[in-house]
Order: C-alpha cells, then structure tokens, then sequence
C-alpha cells in the first residue's frame, strides 16, 4: 500500500470516541397488555451521546419535562421523531405532551447525576401532580418511598 493510500484509509477510520454514541428510544402506543410507553424508559449515556425519540405514528409528541440547570429543554412536533444531543451531565426527565397523564414519561442520566436532589423532587412532585393513571409504571425508575433512581445504588 502507498503511503498516500494508507493516509486515505486512516481518514477514513471512524473517530470513535470523538462521537458521541446514539441511542434511540421508541414512543409505543400498545405493547400487549400496556399503552402508551417509552421503550427504553430510563437510560443512562455519556455527555454528547444523542437520543432520537423515534415516533411512527401521529399519537405521541416527546418532550423533555425537566432539565439541568443550563441544559437546552426539548420538543417534538406533533407525531414526529426528534433527536437531541445531550452535552451536559445530570439528571433528565422526558414525557410525552399527550400521554404524560398516563405515565409515558422516562428518565436520562447524562454522565454523573449531579442535580440529583433536584431531580428527584422534580421527580415526586410529577409523580403525584402530572400523572394520573399508572404512576406505579414509574417505579421502577425512581421509589417515591425509598427514593433510589435506577441503578443509584450500584454506583
Ligand atoms: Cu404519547
């Protein structure tokens, strides 16, 4: 090989880390015997990782609920997908602006928690004062009674 060739081929080695990695969570309108839901709905990334909420139908509409101090807050339109890129670190809560009341509504950690009481009191209040059906359904993200985020304690 040339020198000339390998430098081609090294130009076209993907940047790796460079990159953020991206992930994808999926808004589900039925999924047997439960509707409207984020699949997955807690996920934890690295800073400038994205997220696309990717929507197939016209149900749903991603939204974030709670953000970091600074952080830019997001919104789709009616029925679309959206991707962000999330840069800073903390806790961050998502919904869907239609289905919110019947818990569709799911958590990121971007690198280290670090608006964590914050988040959590955001957390409990939404809890009780947006969702109306299925909060049980949140959970399993963050006990209202012992108060652990999802895999808090394996930290
Ligand atoms: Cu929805």
């Amino acid at each position: 090989m040339t020198r000339r060739l390998l430098l081609a081929a090294l130009l076209l080695l993907p940047t790796g880390h460079a990159l953020g990695e991206e992930h994808t969570i999926q808004a589900i309108s039925q999924r047997g015997y439960e509707s409207m839901l984020f699949e997955p709905d807690f996920l934890r990334i690295e800073p400038g990782d994205t997220i696309t909420f990717a929507v197939d139908d016209l149900d749903h509409q991603p939204q974030s609920a709670f953000v970091p101090a600074g952080a830019a807050p997001w919104q789709a339109e009616q029925g679309a997908s959206i991707t962000v890129e999330l840069t800073q670190e903390g806790v961050y809560v998502f919904d869907c602006a239609f289905h919110n009341v019947m818990g569709m509504a799911g958590v990121i950690v971007v690198g280290e928690p670090v608006n964590l009481a914050e988040a959590r009191e955001f957390f409990a209040r939404y809890r009780d004062e947006t969702v109306f059906i299925d909060k049980e359904r949140l959970d399993h993200i963050w006990a209202p009674d012992d108060g652990l985020l999802a895999g808090e304690g394996a930290n």
